[in-house]
């Protein structure tokens, strides 16, 4: 019998993808066109099929390998009936094999600048149109990312297509609102087809030739997504905030380890990073989708299963199973989640969770359970700050720029991270990443739940910009218009109830920072000078650390030292 090597066939424009999943192993009996790994790049996964039937000798890749075409990926004692008579025994090189046709090249291929129709100019009504998919033809749309009444940035991705090989995110080729879209889950396009009418911008110059399918990937894990932008963005909600862990949704569906999904799982790109993302065994997942495709919310509705103890992975089905029967010290050992029939007590009334409370669910748990946080609470002396503060807004009553004390606490905990660079840190493994750039997050309370928008480059602004950037940025995040951009890159959180009330609260940790001041309502205090009790302006702080990164003593040097400065601003110049 032959050996063949089983090479990456023409996959495009591609360079490099990685491996991601193995679909065979050694032993394994496979048809010609199986699939046998599946690969991905930041525009869409593939799988690779054999050119050849037989029987799998090696792997000659891993997970995560890097591979490119003609790479060999297996090598197959090819059936008999598949070996080419003139190349009798030996290894040969699927590539030589006369069977070229048979070498499907599951290119998901970047498309080129989409053919928009007339209406390319601003205002007018653009049509987006499915670009080149190479070799794909009738492929099926299984996701609608946007919705009409939604801004689209170009490139911001419209549909997912599906074909039996691969699937790919059709983006758009021009920016505006999305009059309408053309096409519905089930319907099968090609290239050229009509896909969606945007009205109110321009198409790009130079459309990208590839789809971008994961606006929000970018920035996962650091922020959260607009309800309204309904592309896929399975960007975890940050996870700042003290708001109490959510509890899991009771619509959790029932997981059983050790049976993974039949067959192979169904993903898109960004479906299948953020699984990985969030460490979730894509394989494990229940897909809701169509033909059993896992979406975004399946997974995260996994993550809640599992973090609530409701359900666990087959991994830990098997720690859970090495394990002595009493509690073993390792694991969280949670007892299940308690059911109970409410209806037997009193009248009640089932509403869904918004889906950015589903996710940054997920992410406030993990977040809570992963790091050992410890939060120290003090008070600011601000009796001079807010009379400045008061006096800046009667000056500036008709810049309409109003100064809220969250900008001062902004300015004031850069000059303190700039102080003490760990609390500006993020871990990396057994390493610390300091950041030279001071991005400082803000928790806004939305009607569709907490976002946390991010000041850039605070460092390098003044209190009224700050203000008049944090103004315009809560507006959007509560009109749900904020974008992925706006929301990524946080150094460092700051989560102002301020405005609300309370005293004091223990703030989550917002991953992967490493810290995140809280901030209540400031009162007017009897505060002892040493010789008599004087009324002053405190303002109660609540510093949540990652004890991994940061000890007591300098959580408690923070703290002070951002009570010093927030009690004469003057040192931030210093
Ligand atoms: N002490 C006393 N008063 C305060 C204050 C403080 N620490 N912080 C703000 N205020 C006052 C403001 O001066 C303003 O008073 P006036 O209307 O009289 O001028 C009022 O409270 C309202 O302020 P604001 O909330 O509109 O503005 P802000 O800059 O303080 O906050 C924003 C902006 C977006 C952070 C806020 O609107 C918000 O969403 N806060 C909630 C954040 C949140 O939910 N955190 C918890 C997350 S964990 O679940």
């Amino acid at each position: 019998m032959a050996l063949v090597d089983i090479k990456v066939p023409d996959i495009g424009d591609f360079d490099e993808v990685a491996v991601i999943e193995l679909l065979v192993k050694p032993g394994d009996t496979v048809k010609a066109e199986q699939s046998l790994i599946t690969v991905e790049s930041d525009k869409a996964s593939m799988e690779i099929p054999s050119s050849q039937a037989g029987v799998v000798k090696e792997i000659k890749v891993k997970l995560g390998d890097k591979v490119k075409q003609g790479s060999v990926i297996v090598v197959l004692e090819a059936a008999a009936s598949s070996s080419p008579p003139s190349l009798g025994e030996g290894r040969v090189g699927a590539a030589a094999m006369a069977s070229a046709p048979t070498a499907p090249a599951p290119t998901a291929p970047p498309p080129p600048p989409s053919p928009s129709g007339g209406g390319s100019q601003a205002g007018g009504p653009v049509e987006v149109r499915v670009p080149d998919i190479g070799d794909f033809k009738d492929v099926s749309v299984i996701e609608l990312l946007a919705k009409p009444g939604d801004a689209i940035k170009v490139e911001q991705s419209l549909i997912t297509v599906e074909s039996d090989k691969a699937s790919m995110e059709i983006p758009s080729s021009a920016a505006g609102v999305l009059k309408e879209l053309k096409v519905k889950v089930g319907d099968k396009v090609n290239i050229g087809d009509l896909i969606a009418m945007v009205e109110g911008a321009g198409v790009a110059a130079s459309p990208a030739p590839t789809p971008s399918p994961a606006p929000a990937g970018e920035g996962r894990g650091e922020g959260v997504t607009a309800a309204s932008q309904s592309s896929p963005q399975p960007s975890p909600a940050s996870g700042s905030g003290s708001q109490a862990v959510a509890a899991p949704v009771a619509s959790v569906p029932a997981h059983q380890p050790g049976t993974p999904a039949p067959g192979l799982p169904h993903a898109s790109p960004s479906v299948r990073k953020f699984a990985r993302e969030l460490g979730v065994p894509i394989g494990e997942v229940k897909g809701s989708g169509p033909k059993g495709r896992i979406t975004a919310e399946d997974i995260q509705k996994f993550t809640q299963a599992v973090m609530s103890g409701g359900a666990q992975t087959r991994a830990q089905a098997q720690v859970q199973a090495a394990k002595a029967p009493a509690a073993s010290g390792s694991g969280l050992d949670l007892l299940p989640w308690p059911k109970v029939d409410f209806a037997k007590f009193g009248p009640i009334e089932r509403k869904e969770m918004s889906r950015i409370k589903k996710i940054s669910g997920a992410n406030l748990t993990r977040n809570a359970i992963v790091i050992p946080a410890v939060t120290n609470h003090d008070d600011a002396d601000i009796t001079e700050l807010e009379a400045f503060r008061v006096a800046t807004n009667k000056d500036n009553e008709k810049s309409g720029i109003k100064v809220t004390m969250l900008a001062f606490l902004i300015k004031a905990s850069v000059a303190a991270l700039k102080k003490f660079p760990e609390f500006n840190s993020s871990l990396d493994g057994d390493a610390l990443i300091y950041k030279n750039y001071w991005h400082i997050g803000f928790a806004a309370d939305t009607p569709n739940g907490l976002m946390v928008p991010v000041i850039k480059d605070a460092d390098q602004k003044g209190i009224l910009q700050i203000s008049q950037e944090m103004s315009e940025l809560a507006k959007k995040a509560r009109e749900g218009k904020l974008a992925p951009g706006d929301m990524n890159g946080a150094t460092f959180t700051i989560s102002s109830l301020g405005g609300i009330g309370g005293r004091y609260f223990t703030p989550i940790i917002n991953a992967p920072e490493v810290a995140i001041l809280g901030v209540c309502k400031s009162n007017m205090e009897p505060v002892w000078n040493g010789k008599e009790f004087v009324p002053r302006l405190m303002l109660p702080l609540s510093l949540t650390w990652d004890h991994r990164v940061i000890d007591g003593a300098a959580a408690a040097r923070f703290n002070a030292y951002l009570g010093q400065i927030l009690g004469d601003m003057r040192r931030v110049l210093l």
